[in-house]
């Protein structure tokens, strides 16, 4: 049921400000904020306002501005921590102890017994507050699966809206994620929320196999933007949900927006946008070799799991290289409203391709070698030196 009904949480002003370049203004990040909120998440989690007196200010001033999203802020599971949380006027507040066994004694240094009773004090109090309280395990992956469902299960049982299990390393796999969140499923009634990381390539598959084993909330970034080399990005979930559904993703979320949001937070934290990444990507909608061209010029779902036009983008050909194809060809001469045969665009094709087997093309070459021939087939016609160029 989940696939067809779960929520967004967009960690970029929290686990994104922990990405390695990222330095956020407040305006940048009430940009981000109403950007996202204008997509359509259901949550945005902010920094935790403990973490300095500009973060605390921001979170206020974010809480404040009247978004359609509901605001979370992050932090730890410690009362100083959470009263400070719930005076910024969020919505809610998502909690964190680590539990593996390498938190417990490099980090904090808590036994399980004193989680356990810390998690239900702060969870307790906080569900006195009137916010929505999560209480997640960090490096839940790692964490002996008795200890965290333990915890679990004695926050749900006091009423904590929501648990989150949290693969704080990116070691799990999607597998094992369904099969934890599975047992999860079956042992609280409260919503569950999947934050994954992308150390090893499954951040993406992972969220997605939360969800099947029953996971209600996401945690996302804008391209994944995090620790280290981050965690599901915002787009590939959406990519994702989308191959499985395209109907209800374009009706929950303004797919639209998301090169906008991916190039404005790229700018932000300096960086480009992959060349690979999902949707957005600069090659996310190239089609280069011959026989990908015909196929997709006639019929562009031969080779297209996601239509370009539903998130505002266009596909596009590739014709300056030695694998391209007549068709292709053909496809962009139109596009230049030039008027060829046939038999002269298979020649065009066949003198690409030798002029490309040399060195590398651009479509300036191309565009110049298909004026040329147009240019001779109209004086061969006419015996003029017009060339047979549509009026552009
Ligand atoms: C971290 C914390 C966290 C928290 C996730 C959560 C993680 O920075 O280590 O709140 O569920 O990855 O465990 O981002
Ligand atoms: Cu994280």
């Amino acid at each position: 049921m989940s696939l067809e009904n779960y929520s967004i949480i967009e960690s970029t002003l929290r686990e994104g400000e922990q990405f390695v370049n990222a330095f956020f203004t407040t305006a940048q990040k009430i940009r981000i904020a109403t950007l996202l909120d204008s997509f359509g998440v259901e949550y945005l989690e902010l920094t935790n306002p403990v973490s300095s007196p500009q973060s605390r200010q921001d979170c206020t001033t974010i809480a404040s501005l009247g978004l359609k999203t509901k605001t979370l802020t992050h932090t730890r599971c410690h009362m100083d921590d959470v009263k400070i949380a719930v005076d910024t006027g969020v919505d809610g507040v998502d909690v964190v102890i680590g539990t593996s066994s390498y938190l417990r004694e490099f980090s904090h240094g808590k036994s399980m017994d004193q989680i356990v009773d810390l998690a239900q004090e702060v969870i307790s109090w906080l569900l006195t507050q009137g916010v929505e309280v999560r209480f997640s395990t960090e490096d839940s992956l790692r964490s002996d699966p008795s200890d965290i469902f333990r915890v679990y299960e004695a926050v749900d049982k006091i009423g904590v809206h929501r648990v989150g299990v949290a693969d704080t390393v990116g070691v799990g796999s999607p597998l094992q994620i369904y099969e934890l969140v599975k047992e999860l499923r079956s042992r609280v009634s409260c919503d569950i929320e999947f934050h994954g990381h992308n150390d090893s390539g499954c951040a993406i598959a992972n969220a997605y196999m939360a969800l099947a084993g029953g996971a209600t909330h996401i945690d996302t970034s804008v391209l994944g933007i995090g620790e280290r080399n981050g965690i599901t990005s915002l787009g590939g979930l959406v990519a994702r949900m989308y191959a499985d559904n395209p109907e209800a993703t374009k009706a929950k979320y303004k797919l639209n927006m998301l090169h906008d949001i991916d190039h404005a937070v790229a700018k932000i934290v300096g960086i480009d946008v992959p060349f690979n990444n999902y949707i957005t990507g600069f090659s996310a909608f190239t089609h280069k070799a011959g026989i990908h061209a015909k196929a997709v010029l006639n019929n562009p779902s031969t080779y297209e799991i996601l239509k370009p036009e539903d998130f505002g983008l266009k596909r596009y050909i590739h014709v300056a290289s030695r694998l391209t194809g007549w068709n292709a060809v053909k496809d962009r001469a139109e596009q230049l409203g030039l008027e060829l045969s046939d038999a002269e665009i298979k020649g065009i094709t066949a003198e690409i391709k030798a002029l490309s087997d040399t060195h590398s093309l651009t479509l300036d070459d191309v565009d110049t070698v298909l004026f040329d021939r147009a240019k001779k087939a109209t004086q061969a016609v006419n015996g003029t030196e017009t060339p047979l160029v549509a009026s552009t």
